[in-house]
């Protein structure tokens, strides 16, 4: 059973039970929803131990002679990926054809054995309309969903996301799981003799992948200890600098369960090129049996504040009516 939802029914059953005894402190559901999470946790922590997955050929990595994009993992790589092969590539390719049949016709056609009198024309209202207005219409109808797709990518991760931190070091990287107990994952290249004896790609396998929950948003931060890095991973459409003394965010959204590779994608030094990243996405009861099995804890999750939070909001919604109904009745003696 997925912890997240059991904890979330748990967290939910608590909360009801809160507003049917008014009596019961914010502190003891507090340490009700705990005990529940706790023993969630306990639950998945029997579930088995964790063997990492080995990856699918041809996905979250590249392949022989691919020209294109990677099949696209998240809601925001289907997007940016129908925009590329929907829309640029036909706009770039008609456009660039057009351009060249045009040049060669006016090459043929024009050219001086044919016509040895050239044209004095030097004005042409309608072709000029055209001319501008044309281009304008095209590049309009490219801003739209460019900038739609921009405003996708800067949304930010909602509240009660799970955060995980990327530190990009000369040359590896570091993952820290602040919700987890602060549990750290230090991600190292595989030799290649290693990788492909583990049935992985050569160059992108690590010995300690970046394990993460399959279908729920997740703040990723990135870092950079030492000089600027940046996150990449083209199957999941995620790009994002390590720059030294800030933080950079951006919500993660892994569609299915799945091993995904990508690299460094930052000059950085020596070892630029040996600094892969492989991310590991589980389903939640799966990643958390992970976390414990790596000495971290399930404390932020599976939030049952943020579950409670809708149940909580009723009241609110109910107070006035319970304060009107107060009212009357207070009201009622006097009249
Ligand atoms: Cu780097």
């Amino acid at each position: 059973m997925n912890i997240g939802e059991h904890a979330r029914r748990a967290g939910s059953a608590i909360a009801a039970m809160g507003l049917g005894i008014g009596s019961l402190s914010q502190a003891a559901f507090a340490q009700a929803a705990e005990k529940a999470t706790e023993a969630a946790a306990t639950a998945t922590a029997a579930a088995g131990a964790y063997v990492p997955m080995k990856p699918v050929p041809g996905i979250g990595q590249p392949v022989d002679g691919g020209i294109g994009f990677q099949q696209q993992f998240s809601p925001n790589g289907h997007y940016a990926l129908w925009m590329h092969d929907a829309l640029l590539m036909p706009v770039i390719t008609v456009i660039s054809l057009f351009v060249l049949g045009l040049l060669m016709w006016v090459a043929y056609r024009y050219r001086q054995g044919k016509n040895p009198v050239a044209s004095r024309t030097s004005h042409n209202t309608v072709i000029e309309v055209v001319w501008t207005l044309v281009p304008v219409l095209i590049l309009v109808g490219i801003a739209i969903p460019s900038i739609s797709l921009l405003a996708k990518q800067y949304k930010p991760a909602p509240e009660n996301a799970l955060t995980v931190k990327a530190t990009g070091n000369q040359w590896y990287w570091t993952y820290s799981y602040p919700d987890n107990g602060g549990l750290e994952v230090i991600s190292n290249m595989l030799p290649d003799d290693e990788a492909v004896k583990r049935g992985e790609p050569a160059k992108l396998a690590v010995d300690n992948r970046l394990v993460l929950p399959v279908g729920e948003p997740i703040r990723l931060q990135t870092v950079g200890a030492d000089v600027i890095h940046a996150f990449a991973v083209p199957s999941l459409w995620f790009k994002l600098d390590a720059v030294p003394g800030r933080i950079n965010e951006k919500v993660l959204v892994i569609e299915k369960a799945g091993v995904y590779y990508g690299q460094c994608s930052e000059l950085c030094g020596a070892r630029h090129g040996y600094m892969p990243i492989a991310i590991e996405a589980l389903p939640r009861d799966k990643f958390n049996a992970w976390v414990l099995s790596q000495g971290g804890t399930i404390d932020n999750q599976p939030k049952p504040a943020a579950a409670a939070a809708p149940a909580a909001a009723a009241p609110a919604a109910v107070v006035p009516a319970a304060a009107e109904a107060a009212a009357t009745e207070s009201a009622a003696p006097a009249a």
